[in-house]
């Protein structure tokens, strides 16, 4: 086949894999929808993918990955910089010479009568200033499908490449989905992701948290600008005016869902919308004007399928009814089309599970769908995309948010006293563990910024990233800073605040509080609403006005045991900034005076 680009460092470094892998063919992505198509009908020939009802879902697969093989395997996921020192205490590190040898003896001949499938990709709108570029080589028509969903792909890539080697390097390798074999190596230094023995989403769609967030954090560090774990809204006003919010929680904790948000009824009526212009990575840097601008890099959704439906998140199914890929959700015989748990109160009868057995989901005990089960949509489906969705120049951000599932802890909304403040208390976030990561489900973990899986170099440094970044901001014009948690429970475990399309009263407290609208308590740990504040109408008697004051109290007991957990944690790492040590200094005494 015919090569897409003459740029030598690109095929100089092909023919090296070709090399090393020896498949039987090379077919270069260009993008275009015939190929797709073949790619699809190729996919469905060997069982890869499933064709969906055409009618009720047009262009719609379902594919199963290996049972064994289904969410991201943090243990397994390396950053090979050249010192332990430059990967930090929160992440595997491998000697870069060790790891190469390690992967390529893995990777050697892996492709043999398979097929090499070069993806030239480009992470944000094809040539805006925040953009960049990589190539993946996979032997996946899975991945080749997803990227084309996820990233833009093809020949106009390349041609924005020109003969740049400022380009990300992605070998991806099935292999045998050996978990024992399994590797997720990022090597900052080189531009380069090497990923083996999965098939699964975040371990292989190279572009996502390999690039995006691992390497683009690091090359943020070094040419000023950031990459975060983060959805970015717009959040439109009555008077028509639209703020933008980048908000980071960990994985499997709401981004997809706030960043798709209706509003509550009163507030649609008075003319509130939120417009989503990403659902789970943001890159920053400053414009012109002295403000923090974000894109999203990301072309389309790989959002989490249980407890997706009409009423959570409409616009997310909506978005799911065309073009799209499920993964390992059941599929419903009846019709051809798919399932999961929490979509509605009608489980099929005469289903395959994710697995690929029988399943009538009447009778069974067993799930229809993985926890982790996901959808792969366009984002161009999404009825509430944002019009700035393809800006060059990004959307001028008004608000960082940070949060995560405290049951107990977090009160429902807090604002932080100023930047490094802010910094810190994104430092000390924590969360119950998700489906969305091989391990155990629940237990509280340090999560800072949502980037302990994802951040590509020390975390300390990142810390004075941020630091650094907000030393170079108008203090007037700096993003400002807050903590949410939808997730407080009560002593029976029920959650206490009803979350999702709600969360919007919180929203709008963040942005009057951007503009000095509204007052609010200060506690310890920083800014809380006045009860007062949060608009409760339409709520009634789904949370009374008390049971909001116990949702915004700081608990003085939780937060000495916080307090400590926090000083283990900071102990860990030899950078910690001195602006970091000195705000939990703060911050102890503040709880223990
Ligand atoms: P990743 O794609 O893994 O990064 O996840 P995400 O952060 O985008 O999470 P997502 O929006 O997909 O939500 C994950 C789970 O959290 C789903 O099961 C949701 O039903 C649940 N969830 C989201 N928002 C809320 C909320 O406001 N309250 C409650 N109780 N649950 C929520
Ligand atoms: C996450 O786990 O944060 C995801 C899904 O967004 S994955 O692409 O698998 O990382
Ligand atoms: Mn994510």
């Amino acid at each position: 086949m015919e090569k897409l680009t003459a740029n030598k460092s690109v095929l100089s470094w092909i023919e090296e894999k070709i090399d090393l892998v020896k498949p039987e063919k090379v077919v270069w992505i260009d993008g275009s929808e015939k190929q797709i198509e073949a790619l699809r009908a190729e996919a469905c020939s060997t069982g890869e993918m499933i064709k969906l009802n055409q009618e009720l879902l047009p262009d719609c697969y379902l594919h199963r990955t290996a049972v064994n093989d289904v969410a991201r395997v943090e243990a397994r996921t390396f950053i090979c910089a050249p010192t332990k020192e430059e990967a930090g205490p929160t992440n595997n590190w491998m000697d870069p010479a060790e790891a190469y040898k390690m992967l390529y003896d893995i990777a050697k001949d892996s492709y043999k009568g398979r097929t090499m499938y070069i993806i030239p990709y480009s992470m944000g709108p094809v040539g805006s200033k925040f953009s960049k570029i990589g190539i993946e080589l996979t032997d996946s028509i899975y991945v080749v499908l997803n990227m084309c969903i996820m990233t833009r792909v093809g020949t106009k890539v390349l041609e924005a490449l020109g003969d740049s080697n400022d380009w990300v390097r992605g070998l991806h390798c099935k292999c045998e989905i050996n978990e024992e074999k399994r590797y997720i190596c990022q090597f900052p230094q080189d531009n380069t992701i090497i990923s083996v023995n999965s098939g699964y989403g975040g371990n292989v769609l190279l572009g996502k948290k390999c690039f995006a967030l691992r390497i683009a954090s690091y090359q943020g560090k070094n040419e000023g600008w950031q990459a975060e774990h983060m959805l970015i809204l717009g959040l439109q006003k009555p008077n028509g005016e639209i703020k933008y919010i980048c908000a980071a929680f960990p994985s499997a904790c709401g981004k997809t869902n706030l960043a798709m948000l209706i509003p509550p009824e009163g507030y649609y009526k008075k003319g509130y919308r939120v417009w989503c212009v990403g659902d789970d990575i943001s890159w920053i840097r400053k414009g012109e004007d002295g403000r923090l601008y974000a894109i999203n890099p990301e072309n389309g959704f790989f959002g989490v399928a249980p407890g997706t439906n009409e009423k959570s998140n409409p616009n997310a199914l909506a978005s799911t009814k065309k073009g799209t890929i499920f993964t390992n959700v059941a599929l419903n015989l009846d019709n051809n089309t798919v399932w999961w748990e929490g979509l509605d109160k009608n489980p099929p009868e005469n289903a395959i599970e994710w697995k690929g057995s029988a399943w009538n989901g009447k009778t069974s005990e067993e799930k229809g769908a993985h926890p982790n089960s996901r959808f792969t949509a366009p984002a161009v489906n999404c009825p509430c995309i944002s019009s700035e969705f393809e800006n060059p120049q990004g959307v001028p951000i008004s608000a960082f948010v940070f949060g995560g599932r405290r049951a107990k802890l977090a009160p429902l909304v807090y604002q932080s006293r100023n930047w490094n403040h802010g910094v810190f208390v994104g430092s000390i976030m924590a969360s119950e563990t998700t489906a969305a990561a091989a391990g155990a489900v629940g237990v509280v973990r340090r999560d800072p910024m949502a980037m302990l899986p994802f951040c590509g170099y020390n975390m300390a440094d990142y810390w004075q990233h941020w630091i650094d970044i907000g030393a170079g901001l108008d203090p007037e014009k700096a993003p400002k800073i807050f903590n949410v948690n939808w997730f407080r429970k009560d002593d029976e475990g029920n959650f206490m605040w009803p979350g999702f399309g709600d969360n919007l009263r919180v929203l709008d407290w963040i942005i009057d509080r951007c503009e000095g609208k509204v007052d609010a308590v200060e506690t310890p740990i920083g800014f809380v609403p006045r009860s007062e504040d949060i608009n409760l109408e339409g709520l009634e008697g789904e949370v009374s006005k008390a049971q909001l004051e116990e949702i915004l109290s700081v608990d003085k007991d939780l937060w000495k045991a916080e307090v400590e957990g926090i000083g283990e944690f900071y102990a860990k790492f030899d950078r910690l900034p001195a602006t970091l040590k000195a705000e939990y200094e703060t911050l102890k005494k503040n709880i223990e005076g």
